[in-house]
């Protein structure tokens, strides 16, 4: 036994090949030997192809094995690939073979082996087996088999669920949606200003606010946008955004609502309505196009998305007025009235006849939120527009040009009985050098679950929280 507590099994050829734990539930402790770590290379998965022909170890995860009794196929994960590692009983001696044969999904390994490249094989790439070491033994009853579960029971095991190839492909494009966004705005001279997340002033509708007590100073809500505070930073720096964690305490169970959820909120100085639409196509054009581009793998063989629906998302996009929907709606049969808010299945009706996301503009004033500048063409309306992805994601853009006349704001403060005082330093911006400004706020859920073709939104953040869950 060495002094760390494991055991040095050695190979048929007189060689360790194996490290396994002495005494099983004494970990984490260090496996480790000199001798294993000096013979070879460690290595991530994803770059073996630069090493075809050598020896290397890869440390991962066990994610699959069979055995025909006589040869061992281990499939082994570390987050940037899967490979096979194979050993035959006859080449790795009784000890080895008997470890090989023992361990269960999900036991964390350290393999070495040299390295073949063979078509066949999972990722292209094949360890031949020389030694191994166990760095913590798993259970025969780790919970996700590779059969189909219900959700419920993924979602209550989501920290383990997390492991599963499709879960890891679609938070591999997330934080390549995540990056093209600040690369886009970043080229642009955008600043990024983070906003606070512990505000006092209501950001967006009363409704779906999650309070907290904040001391002597009486009640903070939780962000739902950074824009309000982002208005002031516009004037500061021109052309600014956030991006972070919003909250809603929205009571809809939908496959399209979280209670939180990561919003991108641009803001520009000196941007109208029309240019607020011609910032958010180029830049859903571009996050598209960086997917397609960095995450093909990930996209057709893991998440066998059709990437043919996402290749025509290039701008212009169409813009059709809310008259004109409500209008198209009513001929398809839809009970919309003048004044309502579009509902998912409206959206989808709409996305429908189009092979990108299409604007619908200038809702009435009483669907939208208070901060919205009037449509000076029609009063009833205001200038914003709603960006709705195809295939039935529905609304993952909401933006408008900001109502920036002292009085107009002040009166639709008032209008929608909001606490007055909670509002002196946004109107401040109004008193002080107003200025034409807008912006929009692009929901990263549903965005991320759209480019995978997710059905549901609740996969495309690592730990959702819904009305009904906030375990793990
Ligand atoms: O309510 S929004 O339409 N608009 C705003 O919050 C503005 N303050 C943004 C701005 O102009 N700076 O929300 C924007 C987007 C919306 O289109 C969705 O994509 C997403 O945020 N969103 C959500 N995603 C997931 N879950 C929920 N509950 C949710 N609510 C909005």
């Amino acid at each position: 036994m060495t002094p760390s507590g494991v055991v040095s099994t050695f190979g048929a050829r007189g060689r360790i090949v194996a490290i396994v734990p002495a005494m099983l539930g004494r970990f984490p402790v260090w496996f480790g030997t000199p001798e294993l770590r000096s013979m070879s290379e460690t290595v991530y998965i994803s770059d073996l192809a630069a090493h075809v022909g050598e020896e290397v170890t890869v440390q991962g995860w066990l994610y699959n094995k069979r055995s025909s009794g006589k040869i061992a196929f281990l499939i082994v994960r570390d987050g940037t690939g899967i490979v096979q590692a194979v050993g035959s009983k006859g080449d790795v001696g009784d000890d080895l073979w008997g470890i090989l044969e023992g361990l269960e999904y999900e036991a964390s390994l350290r393999v070495t082996g040299s390295v073949r490249a063979d078509e066949r094989a999972p990722g292209g790439y094949e360890l031949s087996i020389v030694g191994l070491e166990l760095v913590g033994p798993s259970s025969e009853d780790y919970p996700i088999q590779l059969k189909e579960h219900g959700v419920d029971f993924l979602l209550e095991h989501r920290h383990l669920w997390l492991r599963a190839p499709r879960q890891v492909a679609i938070m591999r494009v997330r934080d390549e949606v995540t990056k093209a966004i600040r690369d886009f705005l970043y080229e642009r001279g955008f600043v990024n200003v983070d906003t606070p997340i512990l505000t006092g002033a209501i950001g967006e509708s009363a409704g779906t606010l999650f309070e907290t007590e904040y001391f002597d100073l009486g009640t903070a809500y939780l962000a739902q946008t950074g824009q309000l505070y982002n208005e002031a930073a516009a004037a500061a720096l021109g052309r600014v955004y956030c991006f972070g964690p919003t909250f809603r305490a929205e009571k809809s169970k939908t496959r399209r609502h979280l209670t939180e959820f990561w919003m991108l909120e641009p803001e520009m100085a000196w941007c109208d309505s029309e240019c607020n639409m011609e910032v958010q196509e180029s830049l859903v054009g571009y996050i598209v196009g960086r997917a397609l581009e960095r995450c093909r793998a990930d996209l057709v063989d893991v998440l066998e998305r059709d990437v043919s629906r996402l290749e025509p998302v290039v701008p212009p996009f169409p813009r059709i007025s809310y008259d004109q929907a409500v209008e198209k709606l009513q001929a398809r049969g839809s009970s919309i009235e003048w004044g309502d808010d579009l509902g998912a299945e409206d959206e989808t009706l709409i996305a429908e006849d189009h092979d990108r996301p299409v604007f619908i503009c200038n809702y009435p004033k009483g669907a939208k939120a208070f901060y919205m500048k009037e449509n000076p063409d029609d009063p009833r309306t205001v200038l914003c527009n709603d960006l709705i992805a195809p295939e039935g994601y529905g609304e993952i853009i909401g933006g408008s040009q900001r109502e920036d006349d002292y009085d107009r704001l002040l009166s639709r403060i008032r209008e929608e009985g909001l606490p007055e005082e909670a509002y002196g330093w946004y109107l401040d911006l109004r008193r002080f050098g107003t200025f034409p400004h807008s912006g929009f706020g692009l929901g990263l859920e549903r965005t991320v679950a759209w480019i995978c073709g997710v059905h549901h939104i609740r996969e495309t953040i690592a730990f959702p929280r819904t009305l009904n869950r906030i375990y793990p």
